[in-house]
């Protein structure tokens, strides 16, 4: 399955006021949202989802970021999603992402960097199944 992949609008771009820009920018590059819902997450609860970067310095920083105020979680489709969203969002240091991508126009700083994106199809599914388990999706 290379056709679904998923993201979050993190807490600085809904803060700021980027949701709606951000989702039409996804949807002009021919991505199709399957699911989608504004949530906030616990601590708790982004300590789980990035539970792959508990080793990492930067742990205690993001877990307390993305718990710090609502976000957009998005189950997309298109084909060869993974890869191409990759594209689409840019380096994960907005000082690095090509001109014209989500963060080289929306994210701040490496920490703040406005979307996620899943970094495999593995993963798509988990992270989408983490956002929608007991829904109509899954
Ligand atoms: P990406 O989101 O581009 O796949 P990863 O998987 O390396 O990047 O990192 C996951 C998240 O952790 C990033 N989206 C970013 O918010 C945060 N992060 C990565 N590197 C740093 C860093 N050096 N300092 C603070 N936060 C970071």
């Amino acid at each position: 399955m290379n056709n679904i992949t998923f993201t979050m609008i993190k807490p600085d771009a809904v803060r700021a006021g980027h949701t709606g820009n951000i989702i039409q920018h996804i949807t002009n590059a021919g991505f199709k949202i399957r699911a989608m819902k504004l949530t906030q997450l616990t601590r708790a609860k982004a300590g789980e989802f990035y539970e792959i970067h508990k080793e990492r310095p930067f742990y205690g920083e993001l877990v307390d970021f993305m718990s710090s105020g609502p976000i957009v979680a998005v189950i997309l489709e298109k084909s060869n999603a993974v890869e191409d969203f990759r594209t689409l969002i840019g380096a994960t240091n907005p000082a690095e992402a090509a001109e014209g991508t989500i963060r080289a126009l929306y994210a701040t700083s490496i920490g703040e960097n406005a979307v996620h994106g899943a970094d495999s199809d593995e993963n798509a599914l988990r992270e989408g199944r983490f956002h929608f388990a007991g829904t109509e999706i899954f």
